[in-house]
């Protein structure tokens, strides 16, 4: 495990010599110090990505120079994701086998934005027609400058390569803050690109807090975009701090995210999407499915096909065979999970499975999956992100009724619908107020497909050609061409 930061192509320690515990969250024990930067390793990590976009190699190479960069370290996570995997497990408490998943993921990430910047190749202008037959006008894109990201801790390496990848195929420079809370494999993947003979100072990465790392990245004057994951409060916190001197910014917060399942449904089909949909990753996932919309006849089955099919899951550590729920991440976001538990109940909501800490399992932050149903609209388990394996069920009466309670959020990540009609699902995808929307089926992500929320969900998409766009900028190049004087 790395004790250092990386900026500027070195391995250093941070100025103020601090570090900060990282904790297993299946032992609770601490497995490592890591580096605590603060504002002065961000301005040095910040100087450092201004120097090389601004004089070094990275922005002036062409877009397959720099695939073939992006492509060496997709072949490096590939050789390491076990190794890798294990280090997610560690850190974040998922089981192994989703680990490895999401390192492979991370990896083909870095392949496809490979093959996007090739692509920039192809493609370097755009002739624009004009009215006016005296001019010529081309658009040109080009890097955005120096960009700031601060992610979050669910998918600690994928999340990353959301923001790294497109940037780096964009031809921008980075310094990338992970979460306090799993710094581990950031600092992985800022040796694969020193192993790769990435050019100093276009990855930095620079791990700590969020007040002390991650507000000083975002109020930067010398960063040009920010990119950021987590949060509302602290989306709108980043928001402020780019406000100061209007950087770009892409923000990809929380969500609330409906299924809605109606009754001509396989039930079988709808529990084991509503399953992956909340109860991977511990159900800390964005677009979790944490809102089901029954249709009232369909409820009584499927509640007991649920029930039945959530008492299997095996909970334990994420390093043991057959674990398939492993611990939340962090205490902090344990007994956030089970205080609004609590207060769901006290709202009156009725936990039809889970709720509480499995028997048996007295170490780590471990939580039964969780059903709750009889909640009102306005209970708070019912608005509110839980970011953790908490399912909130409740039927609704007939199309308009499930379309309204699914839009009726301050969210609009995503949302889905279940039903064998082909039409109602289409008509209902539609009428979604929601980014993401899934048919008969609920969360598979894939690369090329923007990602990204309406309302409070955020602003801007990531992966796919969006995901580049955020780091490129858009240049009008218009010439006079007659001899006439205009
Ligand atoms: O998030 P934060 P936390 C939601 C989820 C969870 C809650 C709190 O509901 O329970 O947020 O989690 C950095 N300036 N999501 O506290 O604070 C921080 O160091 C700049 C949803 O972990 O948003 C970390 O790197 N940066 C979400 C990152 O922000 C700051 C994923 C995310 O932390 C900062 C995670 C500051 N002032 C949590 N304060 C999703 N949408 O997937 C913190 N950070």
């Amino acid at each position: 495990m790395k004790q250092k930061l990386f900026i500027d192509g070195e391995w250093v320690s941070p100025v103020r010599g601090g570090t900060f515990p990282v904790v297993n969250p299946a032992t609770e024990e601490v497995i490592h110090q890591a580096p605590a930067g603060t504002a002065e390793d961000i301005d040095l990590a910040v100087k450092a990505a201004r120097r090389a976009f601004d004089t070094g190699p990275w922005p002036r190479l062409s877009g397959s120079e720099r695939a073939k960069y992006l492509r060496a370290i997709a072949a490096r996570l590939n050789e390491r994701k076990h190794e890798l995997g294990r280090l997610e497990v560690i850190d974040n408490g998922k089981p192994l086998p989703e680990a490895v998943w999401d390192i492979e993921d991370t990896a083909g990430c870095f392949s496809y934005y490979a093959d996007l910047a090739e692509e920039l190749d192809r493609n370097p202008e755009e002739i624009i027609a004009l009215a006016e037959p005296r001019f010529s006008s081309k658009v040109v894109r080009e890097p955005i400058g120096v960009a700031g990201a601060i992610i979050p801790w669910n998918y600690p390496l994928l999340m990353a390569s959301w923001k790294v990848a497109p940037a780096l195929a964009a031809g921008c420079t980075m310094v990338l803050k992970p979460s306090e809370l799993t710094p581990l494999t950031a600092l992985e993947l800022a040796g694969i690109a020193e192993e790769v003979g990435l050019p100093a100072g276009v990855l930095n990465v620079v791990t700590g807090l969020g007040p002390d790392a991650g507000q000083p990245l975002s109020e930067h004057p010398g960063v040009d975009k920010l990119a950021f994951t987590g949060s509302v409060p602290t989306g709108a916190r980043i928001m402020a701090a780019a406000a100061r001197d209007i950087k770009n910014v892409s923000l990809e917060l929380g969500g609330k995210s409906p299924f809605v399942v109606f009754a001509d449904s396989d039930i079988e089909k709808a529990v084991e999407w509503i399953m992956f949909g909340i109860f991977w990753n511990q159900g800390q996932v964005c677009s979790a499915t944490s809102r089901v919309l029954v249709e009232e006849s369909l409820y009584p089955a499927l509640m007991e096909r649920l029930v039945a099919e959530t008492a299997k899951i095996r909970i334990g550590d994420g390093l043991s065979d057959g674990t398939l729920l492993g611990p939340l991440v962090s205490r902090g976001q344990y007994e956030k999970v089970l205080g609004m538990i609590e207060r769901g109940r006290a709202e009156g909501a009725k936990v039809a499975f889970g709720g509480k800490r499995p028997a048996g399992l007295d170490t780590g932050y471990f939580l039964e999956p969780t059903i709750l149903t009889d909640m009102n609209e306005d209970n708070f388990v019912w608005r509110e992100e839980i970011f953790g394996p908490v399912v909130c069920v409740k039927t609704f009466m007939d199309e308009a009724d499930a379309v309204r309670m699914a839009n009726d959020s301050r969210f609009g990540l995503a949302a889905a619908v279940m039903s064998k009609d082909k039409a109602r699902c289409e008509r209902v995808a539609r009428a979604f107020r929601a980014g993401i929307v899934w048919i008969n089926c609920s969360q598979p992500t894939f690369t090329e497909a923007p990602w990204g929320g309406y309302k409070q969900s955020g602003i801007g998409r990531e992966l796919g050609r969006w995901g580049l766009s955020n780091y490129l900028e858009t240049k009008q190049i218009t010439s006079f061409n007659s001899e006439e004087p205009w």
